[in-house]
């Protein structure tokens, strides 16, 4: 049976235009044609590197980085990138997970590197030859991003770094870090800076891999006395806080997009369930509390895929700030998708929680969309305080 494609009827609304469309048509050919078949997921590293190879070697990765640099548009296309992420979290989270990390690991350099480190990285990271990673987080600063004690010393014309950083995808296998680290240009968040990092640099080293409800390559890295070129630096000392806030600005609605991709399967699979289950001398189908619990889930993944696209859109196409409009989408979508699958769950009944159901997968994939790039309670604070700024008091 060929794998199941998601519904498109979305993409007759006004946010998209024909080049997504036919996006939507090569990639739903790409998955078809077994693109992402036949790969053993067991071991994630092994499977990380050959999803990115395949989804290079497909051209897809080049909607991660700028055309200039090996892309597929001027600007990184966040229509695109949503389209793909729902596209492959539909099909697979772990092809999602290293299609999205392509984008998210160079999204500072796109942004704010100098035109020799975009040319060194971009164009091999949009062929698949190498992998990257965004290193922000560490122990004791997730959400508080300004708490960061990972130390850039400038020396002469490097920078060493010292400390840890944690919860880094594609720790361990990635060939290049965006790293963020405190410069001390002041303190708080106007103190930190944005380097490029190669794997291979002397002193930086894997301290931990780190095992997830979803497996995916992550890990805690360390950086002892690491020296790097100042030509690493991204932007100016100082301003590595704006640039990872405008990257994470860039990529949370895509992490909405994945979070209704997932939730759009549930819902796909839950209707081919309950036209299917034989109950009370009818299907499942035909009760009312399964068909209300049905236009319940296909609302809420209405709602989220319009609060993405509008983002997407007034990126793309308004070219405004997307802070607020960023935030709701990712917040909606993630929460939204995991109330989805729940009730997918419920659903299926006992096959549900059965080890290898597609419940069971999307019911670990999506747990972590809630947390990672901005927790729903950080995405709450964004939003009121945008909203704060733009009110009269
Ligand atoms: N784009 C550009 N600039 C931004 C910005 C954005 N989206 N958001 C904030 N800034 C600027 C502010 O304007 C402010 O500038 P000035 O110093 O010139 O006034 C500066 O950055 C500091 O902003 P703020 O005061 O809002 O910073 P806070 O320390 O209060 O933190 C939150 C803000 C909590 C929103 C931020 O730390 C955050 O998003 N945390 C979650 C991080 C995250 O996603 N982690 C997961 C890692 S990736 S898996």
């Amino acid at each position: 049976m060929p794998p199941r494609a998601p519904t498109r009827d979305h993409l007759d609304w006004p946010f998209f235009d024909e080049g997504h469309r036919a996006l939507a048509a090569e990639l739903d050919g790409f998955v078809a044609g077994g693109g992402l078949g036949s790969i053993d997921h067991h071991d994630v590293d092994a499977a990380c590197r050959e999803l990115v190879a395949r989804l290079g070697a497909a051209g897809l990765l080049r909607h991660c980085v700028p055309k200039a640099f090996g892309g597929a548009s001027e600007e990184i296309d966040s229509r695109a990138l949503c389209l793909l992420r729902e596209t492959l979290a539909y099909a697979d989270g772990l092809a999602d997970f290293a299609f999205a990390m392509q984008g998210l690991g160079t999204g500072a350099i796109s942004l704010s590197g100098s035109q020799a480190l975009k040319e060194e990285v971009l164009p091999k990271v949009a062929r698949g030859e190498w992998i990257s990673a965004f290193a922000l987080s560490e122990p004791d600063a997730g959400s508080d991003v300004a708490a960061m004690a990972c130390a850039a010393r400038r020396e002469g014309d490097d920078f060493v770094l010292n400390g840890e950083k944690t919860w880094i995808s594609n720790g361990g296998i990635a060939d290049v870090y965006t790293l963020f680290a405190r410069t001390g240009e002041a303190p708080g968040t106007r103190g930190i800076s944005a380097f490029v990092v190669f794997a291979d640099t002397p002193g930086f080293t894997i301290a931990e891999r780190i095992e997830t409800i979803a497996p995916h390559p992550l890990a805690r890295i360390r950086f002892e006395n690491c020296r790097i070129p100042a030509a690493q630096l991204l932007g100016n000392p100082g301003e590595g806080f704006k640039i990872a806030m405008r990257t994470l600005d860039i990529f949370r609605p895509s992490v909405a997009a994945a979070a209704t991709g997932f939730a759009r399967r549930a819902l796909d699979e839950a209707v081919a369930h309950a036209k299917g289950r034989k109950m009370f001398g009818a299907t499942l189908a035909d009760l009312p509390t399964a068909q209300s619990t049905l236009g319940e889930m296909a609302t809420a993944i209405d709602a989220a895929a319009l609060l993405t696209g509008r983002t997407a859109w007034r990126r793309d196409v308004q070219k405004l700030p997307t802070t607020r409009e960023a935030a709701m989408a990712k917040m909606t979508a993630t929460e939204n998708a995991q109330w989805v699958i729940d009730q997918a769950l419920q659903l299926f009944g006992g096959r549900g929680v059965q080890s290898g159901a597609i419940t069971e997968r999307l019911y670990c994939e999506i747990r972590a969309l809630r947390i990672y790039e901005g927790a729903t309670e950080v995405q709450k604070l964004v939003i009121g305080r945008e909203l704060m700024k733009g009110a009269t008091g």
